[in-house]
Parts: C-alpha cells; sequence; structure tokens
C-alpha cells in the first residue's frame, strides 16, 4: 500500500518542503508540498536524488577499514574504539595539533551534525580545523561580524516585497540561491516583475538568471569591489543618504571611497562609468532596495571588501532593516543564541601565517600543513561530510598529502576522491531515514516558518544517524569521563538526541514553540514576513554599527593598488559555475540525474577561440600556476571576451574511488588548477574566481 509521508529535501539552501510516496518500504515518487509556507510547492530536479541516494547500491550503511585486501566491514563499537585510540595516540606522540578537522558543506544541512558534531570536535581540542567556509561565505561572515556583531547575523534581501534587487556573483536560478533561503528563486524574480520592480545582474558569464533579468552588466572577474566602492561614491557624493541613528562612520566611508570614482571603475570592470552612476542613482532612488552579492563576490580576491561594500549600500540608502531592503530572520530556534560571535586572527597557520576565523583556519593551508615537516604538523585528518580533494584549491596537492598520513577517519556516506584515503570510514544515514529541523536555513530565509520533518524511511538496524556516530566518537575519545566537569557536560550533550536539543531550543525561542506543536502543523508554521529588529538585535556592545571597520578599511589600499595601477593581465581569467542537476562534487553518482547534455565543458567566447585557433569541442590544456588539466571547451556567447568559465565538483574516476555511476562521468577538477597561494588576505578565503589561465589546444596522446 502506498503512503504519502512530508518531509522537506536538504540538499541545498532551498529546503523545499517534499511529498513523498513509500510502497512497500520503497520510495516510488517524490514532489513538492504546496503546503509549506516557505517554498510553497517548488522542487528541483535534485529532489528525485533523495530517492537515488536512498537506494544507491555504492553507499555505505556501515563502517569500513582500509586493509592491504581492501575494505573491510567493521561493527560500530570496534571502529569508534579503533578511532579514538589511534587519534589520541597521534596526538601523543605528535601533540595537540596533529589532528586536523576538515568539516564539508552537508553538516550544515543535517540536524544531528549541527547538533553533535561541534563537541566531538571540540573534544580534539586542535587548532587546525578547516572547513568549506573559506572556499565559500567567509567574507559574508566576516563583513558581518565587523558591522553587526556576529558572525551569523546575516541579512537577506527581501525578495517578497523589494522594487530594486541588485545581484552581484550569483546564479540562483541554477543553485537557488545562497546565503538566502528563498525556494523558488525564479518565481519570487518574477513577483519582483511583476511588481513593476526591477532585477539587475553582474556577472562575467550572462547567467540563467541574468537571462530573466531586466538588466544583466558583464563585469571583469575579481574587480566587483571597483564597482561597488564606486556606486557607494556616487550615492555619497549625490548627498542623498538615508542613514539610521545608530550608525556611525559615514564620514569615514566618504573619505575612502573618494578615489573610487565611477571612471576609474569603468576601466577595471568593463562596466561604463554612466552605467555605473545610473545603477548608483537607481538604487539610491528605489523606494525599497536590496544588493546581493554571493560566491562570485566572495571567493575572489577581494571577497572581504566585496561583502562590506554590499552591506554599507544597504545601510546607506537607508535599506538595512526595513521591508523590503535587506533585513534580519527570525528563526523559531535562535542559532545565534547558540554559537559564538566569531572572532578573527586570534592564532595564526603555521606555515603560511594565515588568520583564524572562528575557530578555523583557511582550507587554502591544509595541504601544506600536512607536508611540512616540523612541530604541529598535521598527522591525522577527520574529515567530516566533504570532499576537499575536489572542493579546496590545489586539490591535487591535498589528494598526493593525505595518503603520508599516519592516520585518516571520514566521517562520510562513499568511497570517494577524498575517502578512499581514509583508514576507517564511518558512514551515516541517507537524508530520507532521518529527523530534521533546519537550524541553520531558516536562519538565512526570506519569510521566517518553522518546520519539523519526521524520518520518511525507518533506519536498518545496522546502520547509525550521523548523530549516533558523534556521540559514539564522541564518548570513545572521552574515555571514562572521571569527575572532569567538562568531560561531564561533553558526554551529557552527546545524549541528548537532536530532538530533544531542537525542542528545547523552540521553547525558549521567540515563538515559544515546541516539537509536538510542529508535527501538528501540516508542511510547517508560517511566522510572518521578516520584521525590523534594529538596534536592539546588533550583537555590537555599542548596540551601534561602525560602517568603517579597521581591518577592511586597512586592504582598500591593497585593492586599489591592484585594481588601477598595477598593469592588469590581459590574459584569461577562470571562473566557476553551477547547474541545477548537479551539487558540489557529489551527487554525480544518481544516473538520473547526470544524464543528459554533458556539463562539465570549459565555457569560451567565440572570439577568445578564434584568437586561439580553437574550436567548439575540442580538448584544451588548461593552465594556471598550480598546474594543467585538459577538457573538452564550448563555444559560448554568454561568456564574457577574456573570461572562461568551468564548473567544480568532476574530476572523477580517481582509483579506488567506489562511485559507479560518477566514475563515468567526464570532465576534470578545476580545483586540480585554482591555486592555494591565491588568496583574500584578509581572512584567507580562497580565490577560486577570477585565476589566470592559459588555454592552448591539448596536444594530441
Ligand atoms: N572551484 C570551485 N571550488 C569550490 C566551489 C566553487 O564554486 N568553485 N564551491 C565551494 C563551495 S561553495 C563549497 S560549499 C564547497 C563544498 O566542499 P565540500 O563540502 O568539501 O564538498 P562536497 O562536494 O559538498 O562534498 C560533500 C561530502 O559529504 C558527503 N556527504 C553527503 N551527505 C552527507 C551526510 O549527510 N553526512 C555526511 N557525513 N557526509 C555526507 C559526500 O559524500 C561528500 O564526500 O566546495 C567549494 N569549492
Ligand atoms: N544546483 C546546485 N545548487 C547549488 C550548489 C550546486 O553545486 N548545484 N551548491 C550550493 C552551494 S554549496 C552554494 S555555496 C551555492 C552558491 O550559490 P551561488 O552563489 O548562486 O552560486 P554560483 O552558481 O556558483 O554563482 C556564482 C556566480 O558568480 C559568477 N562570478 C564568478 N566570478 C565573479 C566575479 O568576480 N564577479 C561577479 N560579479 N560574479 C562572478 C559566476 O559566473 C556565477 O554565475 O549554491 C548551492 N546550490
Ligand atoms: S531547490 Fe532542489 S535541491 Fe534545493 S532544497 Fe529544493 S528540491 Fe532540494
Ligand atoms: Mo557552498
Amino acid at each position: 500500500m502506498a503512503t504519502v509521508r512530508r518531509t522537506s529535501c536538504n540538499l541545498c539552501e532551498a529546503i523545499c518542503g517534499v511529498l513523498v510516496t513509500v510502497e512497500s518500504g520503497r520510495v516510488t515518487d517524490i514532489r513538492g508540498d504546496e503546503a509549506d509556507p516557505l517554498s510553497r510547492g517548488h522542487i528541483c530536479p535534485k529532489a528525485v536524488a533523495l530517492r537515488d541516494l536512498q537506494d544507491d547500491p555504492d553507499r555505505l550503511t556501515q563502517p569500513v577499514r582500509r586493509t592491504a585486501t581492501g575494505w573491510q566491514e567493521l561493527s560500530w563499537d570496534e571502529a569508534y574504539t579503533l578511532v579514538a585510540t589511534r587519534l589520541r595516540a597521534v596526538q601523543q606522540e605528535s601533540g595537540r595539533n596533529s589532528i586536523g578537522v576538515y568539516l564539508g558543506n552537508p553538516n550544515v544541512h543535517s540536524v544531528g551534525a549541527m547538533t553533535h558534531m561541534p563537541t566531538v570536535v571540540r573534544l580534539l581540542k586542535t587548532r587546525n580545523r578547516f572547513s568549506a567556509t573559506s572556499v565559500d561565505q567567509l567574507p559574508h561572515m566576516l563583513a558581518v561580524h565587523l558591522l553587526y556583531g556576529h558572525q551569523l547575523m546575516v541579512p537577506v534581501a527581501d525578495i517578497d516585497r523589494t522594487s530594486y534587487l541588485l545581484m552581484l556573483g550569483a546564479n540562483p536560478l541554477a543553485s537557488n540561491g545562497s546565503m538566502m533561503t528563498a525556494p523558488g528563486f525564479g518565481r519570487r524574480l518574477k513577483e519582483v516583475q511583476k511588481r513593476g520592480g526591477r532585477v539587475v545582474v553582474i556577472d562575467p558569464r550572462r547567467t540563467e538568471t541574468a537571462a530573466v533579468a531586466d538588466e544583466h552588466q558583464f563585469v571583469r572577474p575579481g574587480t566587483d569591489a571597483a564597482f561597488l566602492l564606486a556606486l557607494i561614491h556616487v550615492i555619497l557624493a549625490d548627498g542623498v543618504t538615508e542613514v539610521a541613528p545608530y550608525v556611525d562612520g559615514l564620514e569615514t566611508v566618504e573619505e575612502v571611497t573618494r578615489e573610487w570614482t565611477p571612471e576609474r571603475a569603468a576601466g577595471v570592470t568593463g562596466i561604463a562609468a554612466e552605467d555605473i552612476r545610473r545603477l548608483a542613482r537607481e538604487f539610491a532612488a528605489a523606494d525599497k532596495a536590496a544588493c546581493y552579492g554571493r560566491l562570485g563576490v566572495s571567493t575572489q580576491q577581494f571577497g572581504a571588501i566585496c561583502q562590506w561594500a554590499v552591506q554599507v549600500l544597504n545601510i546607506i540608502t537607508g535599506n538595512l532593516d526595513r521591508p523590503g531592503g535587506s533585513m534580519f530572520p527570525r528563526p523559531a530556534v535562535d542559532t545565534l543564541r547558540g554559537i559564538g560571535r566569531g572572532h578573527i586572527g586570534v592564532w595564526r597557520s603555521r606555515v603560511r601565517s594565515l588568520p583564524e576565523f572562528g575557530g578555523e583556519l583557511p582550507a587554502s593551508a591544509m595541504a601544506e600543513e600536512i607536508l611540512t615537516p616540523g612541530d604541529g604538523q598535521i598527522r591525522a585528518m577527520v574529515t567530516i561530510a566533504g570532499n576537499p580533494v575536489l572542493s579546496t584549491p590545489n586539490g591535487r596537492r591535498l589528494d598526493e598529502a593525505l595518503p603520508t598520513l599516519d592516520f585518516m577517519v571520514s566521517i562520510d556516506p562513499y568511497i570517494n576522491e577524498t575517502t578512499r584515503h581514509a583508514d576507517v570510514i564511518l558512514p551515516p544515514t541517507p537524508p530520507l531515514e532521518r529527523e530534521h529541523y533546519d537550524l541553520a536555513f531558516h536562519q538565512l530565509a526570506v519569510r521566517n516558518t518553522a518546520r519539523w520533518n519526521d524520518a520518511v524511511l525507518p533506519r536498518p538496524s545496522e546502520s547509525r544517524h550521523d548523530w549516533e556516530i558523534f556521540r559514539g566518537l564522541g564518548l570513545a575519545l572521552l574515555g571514562s569521563p572521571g569527575l572532569n566537569r567538562q568531560k561531564l557536560l561533553a558526554a551529557a550533550r552527546l545524549r541528548l538526541s537532536p530532538r530533544r536539543i531542537v525542542d528545547l531550543g523552540l521553547r525558549i525561542g521567540p515563538y515559544r514553540l515546541s516539537v509536538r506543536k510542529l508535527r501538528k502543523s501540516v508542511g510547517g508554521v508560517d511566522l510572518g514576513p521578516l520584521q525590523p529588529a534594529l538596534p536592539g538585535r546588533l550583537y555590537t556592545k555599542t548596540k551601534r554599527i561602525d560602517l568603517a571597520p579597521a581591518m577592511i578599511l586597512d586592504d582598500l589600499p591593497r585593492a586599489f593598488t591592484a585594481l588601477f595601477s598595477d598593469a592588469l593581465d590581459d590574459g584569461l581569467l577562470l571562473i566557476g559555475r553551477r547547474h541545477l542537476r548537479s551539487n558540489n562534487s557529489w551527487m554525480h553518482n544518481s544516473a538520473r540525474l547526470v544524464k543528459g547534455k554533458p556539463r562539465h565543458q570549459l565555457l569560451m567566447n567565440p572570439s577568445d577561440l578564434k584568437a586561439r585557433q580553437l574550436s567548439d569541442g575540442q580538448l584544451v590544456d588548461i593552465t594556471s600556476a598550480a598546474g594543467t588539466i585538459s577538457v573538452e571547451v564550448a563555444s559560448s556567447n554568454d561568456m564574457m571576451p577574456g573570461v572562461v568559465s568551468l564548473p567544480h565538483g568532476f574530476g572523477h574516476g580517481r582509483k579506488g574511488a567506489q562511485l559507479s555511476v560518477a566514475n563515468q562521468v567526464a570532465g576534470a577538477s578545476v580545483n586540480d588548477i585554482t591555486d592555494s597561494a591565491l588568496t583574500d588576505p584578509v581572512a584567507g578565503t580562497a580565490a577560486l574566481n577570477g585565476v589566470p589561465v592559459k588555454v592552448t589546444a591539448a596536444p594530441p596522446n
């Protein structure tokens, strides 16, 4: 008999409600849930992959250990003891910091990882912690930490009420939105336009999103800082600012942007000075406007300046904290309370002296910290829901570094490009077997809603949820807790279930909800549109906003020199892209998703092809300072001349990776040529976009 169960898809940040049909224990259908007040029935093709994850024969369900004769299953208890013993042994021999930890993206999509993983990471007491943050949203977190006093106090564009949306470096029609949970982004954009509003996209590629916008401007990769500061310059020169009484530092911003003129910006960005002036004036004049900058303006050499400038633009035009502007969500569980406000540079990486942020070092430093001998060298790695061999810059070097470790453990359902190097792999249950409340993305949602999901399918007795794995591993690491208060607390925390923790959070949260109440609401509860929150909710000590933090001001001269004085490289610049049917590096094992036209090619403007006597479809070598990869080139008028685009997450088929579908997918890993030396020095974010490359015909083999 078929039953229909409600849950949500948590593969990306859109957290769409879905209805799953189950027949005799198997999923037979997945569709959008119209009753979800946030997603209103929207889903994308990846939702069906939930079913493929469930049924994937390559997915591990029990711990495995690498032996001379191949992978061997072991019991959960054996695995916990083995891992804890080996990790402690490495630390005993080589010191606390000899363990490196890398946390990948799916952690934020799992309630069990959110509630239980931090305790285990803390127990390891190492400073060599890394995560996908530094190849992603770190500049956002730095900017809001400096401006609003908390690293996660991120405002989102109030897309459902705005009349002017200026987007840079974001392609939500492929990504479904990021640092901004707005399921059905395309529909929401159409609604802006239907209301008579305007959508403007700034991107070196005419993306799927640019195609539906009212205006698209090409921008030379890595130069958005000049564009954004010129917008601020124009608005300040016009004297049309609208600044809230709790904002300081306007004069300083005026001073430091004086030299950042539209004419200068035009020279490097490729956007005409009159267009920059017009866009600034349109933005300032719109009754409700929001500027939103995402990955393309984060993972680049001036990401920190860009994300700061996006905030400043919203603030000085009176759009921060205003309906239709840029607003702060108010989730039912206040995640900010449970997470530190953030800090930067309290310690630095050993080899290159890159700063920590919020307790994590830049992922760009990971390989060198493993490969460089000396005190504090990483000798063991713990990877949790990450595939850094494909997802971090100079992944090839990391791929070579991992086998030199004394020990490696991965918490991951797959034997993939990274985890094939592990000694032990601990696989968690797949999404449909888990309960879920979204601790991360209600915090970034364009509407306040809340939903609890029961598991759609029972977990098989031999499987463990991720939180159970963290509990098992954490207790093994604790050994016998003894009388130490900290240890007892950690053990107690590990023993609480996610449901219990969420329930407590809901009860003390702003709407006094509970898991019981949420379970009774079909599709989730609607808590209404975003509400103004300032200055009361600011985390700054003064309850004021300082527009001009020293850390950013100090970096402006570097940007000015690099952008305006240095001889600009006239070669090609490499950027990334995403596709609706692909998710970072790890969903290429779903035959249903990867079928159809290949999506791994290098996109290049026909004029650039012609100048190099290359032709569409040809195999080319792409060479950067970090190395060379070979891939097919595809001619595309959607590319800005001088810019080429390659998606990340490809480069499967490596020896030992057990991904029967993905291993057949063509393509190379762009992160074999992104350069770990190329970072934004302010916080060490990897500059994955704007990498100088040469493209030549690949020699025939
Ligand atoms: N060049 C370039 N590089 C990029 C980007 C880019 O745009 N360009 N984007 C960057 C961004 S934004 C990000 S977020 C990173 C992502 O970087 P990562 O997080 O390192 O990589 P993912 O591809 O998301 O890999 C996720 C891993 O988690 C495993 N996994 C899946 N579900 C679960 C689960 O529920 N639990 C556990 N324990 N494991 C699970 C998968 O098998 C896979 O090994 O990549 C970054 N790298
Ligand atoms: N289908 C799908 N959805 C996803 C993911 C996925 O892999 N697949 N990944 C998820 C993750 S982890 C994240 S973080 C989000 C990311 O969400 P988005 O930020 O929307 O991601 P992208 O599609 O990479 O868009 C980045 C855009 O920046 C542009 N760009 C590159 N360099 C520059 C530059 O210098 N300046 C400007 N202005 N633009 C530039 C690129 O052309 C691209 O269009 O997507 C999430 N959703
Ligand atoms: S947009 Fe697609 S992948 Fe993202 S949550 Fe919705 S259905 Fe899942
Ligand atoms: Mo990401």
